[in-house]
């Protein structure tokens, strides 16, 4: 188990007031991103989704990873927005009727049921270019070449290079689940293991971090990457709707490949733990600065939404 090996908690570490207390910062900051503007419909449905809770997991770990390079959560909290702002945009279009048609999100309803396939995709359309507008106008306190280097890495990050790319073969695996282990790996590594990796690579870019460092983080992110969505393919079979926030049983619906389909769902569980002492490995070298990522790692293997 995770919890039994490289991930062991130092015991002064409290991961649950450090994630409520991350997360009050960074609802303030998200709330206060994006003020009601003309024409309002599209501010209240862009808000509406941005604003409807989640675990803030990949704005937290920005921050967490500018700090553990010795920077400011002030340097990088208009980037930990920025990622929520792109990750909420892929949900609501991840959401429409043209992809996984669902009609919860975040316990709510989804945003085209709510406002309209048309708003939805524009609030979508918005979120993403207000990203690069709300790092590149407020970033403040860092090196001018670091901010163009993590506009860089997110415009690789959502295109084909990133989410885009392994969107588009998961929407091609839809009744066809008997792909290979490879390109399940490329599908969620693209589609979900992406996003958070630029999670963790912005925040130290963004705190000056040594090569070898952003490395590391690089390494780690990869591991945490691909083991959240392996308990994602979990949690869709083993998980109701109101633990989930959004429908249950979907990928089995589509009839879609996921790791508990192709390995079964014990040893798809094995291999979630195995990455996650993979990424906790890596952190290591950082001492107590790199508790709150193992803590994270390990919340990610634990989670029951
Ligand atoms: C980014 C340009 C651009 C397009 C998006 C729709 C799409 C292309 C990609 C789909 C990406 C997607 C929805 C991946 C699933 C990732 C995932 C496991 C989401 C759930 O994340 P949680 O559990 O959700 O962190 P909360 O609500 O807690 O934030």
């Amino acid at each position: 188990m995770t919890d039994q090996s490289t991930c062991v908690q130092n015991l002064t570490f409290d991961l649950e007031s450090y994630l409520q207390a991350r997360k009050a910062i960074i609802e303030k900051a998200l709330d206060q991103s994006l003020p009601i503007a003309e024409p309002p419909v599209i501010y209240e449905a862009m808000r509406y989704s941005l604003l409807a809770g989640g675990k803030r997991l990949r704005p937290i770990l920005c921050l967490a990873t500018c700090e553990l390079v010795g920077g400011t959560i002030e340097m990088a909290m208009p980037t930990a927005c920025a990622l929520e702002m792109i990750h909420t945009m892929s949900l609501i279009h991840d959401d429409l009727p043209a992809m996984d048609n669902d009609d919860y999100r975040r316990g709510q309803l989804t945003n085209h049921k709510k406002y309209g396939e048309d708003i939805a995709i524009l609030a979508g359309d918005g979120l993403l270019a207000y990203a690069f507008e709300y790092v590149a106008a407020q970033t403040q306190g860092v090196n001018p070449s670091s901010v163009l280097r993590v506009i860089a890495k997110l415009g690789h990050t959502v295109g084909a290079t990133g989410l885009v790319g392994g969107q588009v073969l998961d929407l091609a695996s839809e009744g066809n689940p008997d792909i290979s282990l490879e390109t399940l790996n490329y599908i969620h590594t693209h589609k979900t293991g992406a996003l958070l990796e630029a999670c963790v690579v912005t925040g130290a870019i963004l705190g000056e971090a040594s090569e070898e460092t952003l490395a590391a983080l690089s390494r780690y992110a990869y591991n945490i990457g691909l083991a959240f969505q392996i308990i994602d393919d979990i949690l869709d079979i083993t998980a109701t709707q109101e633990e989930l926030g959004k429908t249950a049983g979907k990928d089995v619906e589509a009839d879609k490949a996921t790791y508990p389909r192709l390995l079964g769902l014990e040893a798809s569980k094995a291999k979630a733990d195995e990455l996650i002492e993979a990424a906790c490995a890596e952190m290591s070298p950082y001492g107590d600065a790199g508790v709150p990522l193992k803590a994270i790692a390990q919340l990610i293997a634990n989670r029951k939404n």
